[in-house]
């Protein structure tokens, strides 16, 4: 029938080498408003028997959403609701994972970027004014969603909602491009990794080929997770970093978070960025970067998975997330380069160590966060498993942030045409895929 159609399934990235069975009827409904400037995307129904993993729980087939305009995304909320509009608890989102087909992830470029993303944490993403997500009319967002039901309730007909305001060509306020950062404990590898039991660990380094700066930083995880770091390694020699590390002083001091919105003041002292032309009020490019836009593998280092104590500043089960500053500014030099924190990011989960929310820290009111083409950004996932087993495909542990090129253009060349969809039927095992034609 005419939804098998418009879906098909990749070995994405989310859930690269899981094997699901595919649950029948799951469909993507897209709706434009021109007036308020909005879509609303519908995927469901969706049925949720109760105490299901996510292995055990036939799973949508990937979506694809044909963008319907040329111009930006704003923002993104997430919610689940029943087929009488009921809200439905995020704890049932595994995840869902948004790719845009038509350009390739600046920091993994053998990824496809990855624009929009959320778990059982809902994370709402805000609208930051005066940025956006460049869409051109055509592009293909591929929706991968994953669902399980960790509670004693079932639910049928649950429908996952995600609301995006945009602004078009026509719109007379032009908007900054920002691209959708995605800094992954297991690299530009499948997201999913082993969760051994008890406290656990694990870091990933990425570098970053081209300057500008963070807006602000979320983050994703699973249940059991207690907390994710994200630092920046500056280069001494370079000059832009040399200046910036020596005047950056990131105190991200106990805001308060609700909803995954930062609520309270948000006391994120960065100095101004030496960006001249990623500034939210400054649109003059004075600095052209050489850029190199080559699609290889991404350089990426990796350390080791290790057990280790849990992780002091965790407050998991704190009544509030509190995002508290690193207490030093250079945490530790390695030969020339300096490493400063960024953000910690707090899970907060239920008393069973489900994942209710990660918090999301802003830096554009005070002009960002510096980052120099050079610098490496490194993510650190916390975790402590109850269960006693290793989890299999248990975690994951990504930093999730927006970032403005100091040079516009830089990223362009990320763009190209979308891989063609391969034949479900020629893929796939038949006696996944649904017969109801
Ligand atoms: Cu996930």
């Amino acid at each position: 029938m005419a939804g098998m159609q418009q879906s098909h399934t990749h070995d994405g990235f989310m859930q690269g080498g899981m094997h699901h069975a595919i649950a029948k009827g799951v469909t993507l409904d897209a709706k434009t408003d021109a007036n308020t400037h909005t879509v609303t995307l519908r995927i469901g129904p969706m049925n949720l028997p109760a105490n299901t993993s996510h292995m055990k729980m036939p799973q949508p087939a990937d979506l694809v959403w044909s963008i319907p305009l040329t111009g930006w995304l704003l923002a993104y909320h997430p919610k689940l609701v029943d087929a009488a509009g009921n809200s439905v608890p995020g704890t049932v989102l595994h995840h869902v994972a948004f790719w845009n087909e038509n350009r390739s992830d600046f920091l993994c470029p053998n990824k496809e970027e990855h624009i929009f993303g959320a778990g059982g944490e809902l994370t709402d993403w805000v609208l930051i004014p005066g940025f956006g997500y460049r869409v051109e009319k055509g592009d293909q967002i591929r929706i991968e969603t994953m669902i399980h039901n960790p509670t004693a309730t079932a639910y049928d007909k649950a429908y996952l909602e995600v609301t995006i305001p945009y602004l078009d060509d026509a719109s007379p306020a032009p908007v900054k491009n920002v691209y959708p950062t995605w800094i992954d404990v297991n690299t530009c590898a499948n997201s999913s990794y082993d969760l051994p039991p008890g406290p656990s660990k694990k870091v990933a380094s990425v570098p970053v080929k081209y300057s500008g700066i963070l807006l602000g930083v979320g983050g994703h995880m699973h249940d059991y997770g207690q907390q994710l770091t994200l630092e920046v390694s500056s280069s001494k020699d370079f000059s832009l970093a040399t200046s910036n590390s020596e005047n950056s002083k990131p105190q991200i001091s106990k805001a308060e978070v609700s909803n995954g919105e930062v609520t309270g003041a948000s006391k994120s002292a960065v100095a101004k960025p030496r960006v001249p032309s990623a500034g939210p009020s400054d649109g003059n490019v004075t600095t052209a970067e050489t850029v190199k836009v080559e699609v290889k593998k991404a350089q990426v280092e990796k350390a080791e998975m290790q057990t280790t104590e849990p992780s002091k500043t965790a407050v998991a089960n704190a009544e509030k997330p509190k995002v508290e500053a690193a207490k030093h500014e250079v945490a530790k030099t390695e030969g020339s380069k300096a490493t400063k924190p960024v953000a910690v990011l707090p899970a907060k989960t239920d008393a069973q160590g489900h994942l209710l929310e990660i918090p999301v820290v802003t830096f554009f009111q005070t002009g960002g966060y510096p980052i120099a083409a050079g610098d490496k950004l490194t993510v650190t996932s916390a975790y402590n498993n109850p269960t006693g087993k290793l989890l299999r495909d248990g975690a994951m542990g990504i930093v999730v942030g927006y970032f403005v090129p100091q040079d516009p253009a830089a990223l362009n060349p990320l763009r190209h045409p979308a891989k063609p969809a391969p034949q479900d039927t020629h893929h796939h095992d038949m006696s996944q895929v649904p017969h109801d034609h």
